[in-house]
């Protein structure tokens, strides 16, 4: 057979990509206000939406009153550093517990959730790309990876808080997905927090933005940094409020939706 007819006889090799990477704020998987709550009925609803995308999705989400929580009280950052041993353990076992249940309310809502933690793909602070680029081909199974923020081993006896927020990010630059949603308890990224005026679209420039409470992991501005670069890097980014999961199907279904895009 001449060269040119066994090229163009062979199978095409489907391209696996992940389509949609969902970032589920610790704001409104927990009540932040109370310590080691979980926010079961924001949860439920959410999925319950997901469930009408179509497309394959990641799931990654944060620590809220849970992870958070526990690293205020034992004085752990995101640098990493020679934290308290108990405080570790303790930081662990909750973000196990928070992603346990959101394993079994995406399971009752008829989702088929397959966790993934961070510990799975990336090494030190360095992502696995072998082990990264394996993820789409479990998602293209019709499972939905779930990750979350974490405790981290960074090596000579240093852990350090990774949040969910730099997973999307990393996520982002080797998987190129399609798009990023970001779900917090608010409608997008505000320009003024007193008269609540939303920002619809960013583009390239950093936004000037309402100031609002930090985390361990730096609060809605470390989200608002990831999803620039995310954007600089051509994938669009939504913010979106999670009280209303409606709009995380608009943004997926490029509907008309209420919320901030980082115009990739
Ligand atoms: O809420 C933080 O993840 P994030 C995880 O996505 C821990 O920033 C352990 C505090």
């Amino acid at each position: 057979m001449p060269k040119y007819e066994r090229y163009f006889l062979k199978p095409s090799i489907p391209l696996i990509k992940i389509m949609i990477l969902i970032k589920l704020g610790g704001s409104i998987i927990t009540n932040k206000q109370k310590p080691l709550t979980a926010n079961v009925s924001a949860i439920k609803q959410i999925a319950s939406h997901l469930r009408k995308v179509k497309e394959q999705c990641m799931i990654v989400h944060g620590g809220g009153s849970f992870g958070h929580y526990w690293s205020v009280k034992y004085d752990m950052h995101t640098k990493p550093d020679r934290y308290s041993i108990k405080g570790v353990s303790i930081v662990k076992n909750s973000m196990v517990e928070l992603n346990k249940l959101v394993l079994q309310l995406f399971h009752q809502s008829g989702l088929n959730p397959y966790c993934l933690p961070p510990t799975d793909f990336i090494f030190g602070n360095k992502p696995i790309i072998k082990k990264v680029k394996e993820i789409p081909k479990i998602a293209n199974t019709g499972l939905i990876p779930v990750s979350y923020g974490d405790v981290m081993w960074f090596g000579k006896n240093k852990f350090y808080i990774l949040s969910g927020d730099k997973i999307m990010g990393i996520l982002t630059r080797i998987l190129k997905p399609r798009l990023a949603v970001f779900v917090t308890n608010v409608d997008g990224v505000y320009s003024n927090i007193k008269t609540r005026k939303l920002i619809h679209e960013i583009t390239t420039e950093r936004p000037t933005i309402a100031d609002v409470k930090m985390d361990v992991t730096g609060g809605m501005n470390r989200k608002i940094k990831e999803a620039m670069n995310m954007s600089r890097n051509g994938t669009n980014v939504f913010f979106v409020n999670g009280k209303i999961p409606q709009r995380i199907v608009n943004a997926i279904n490029d509907k008309e939706f209420e919320g901030t895009l980082f115009r990739g």
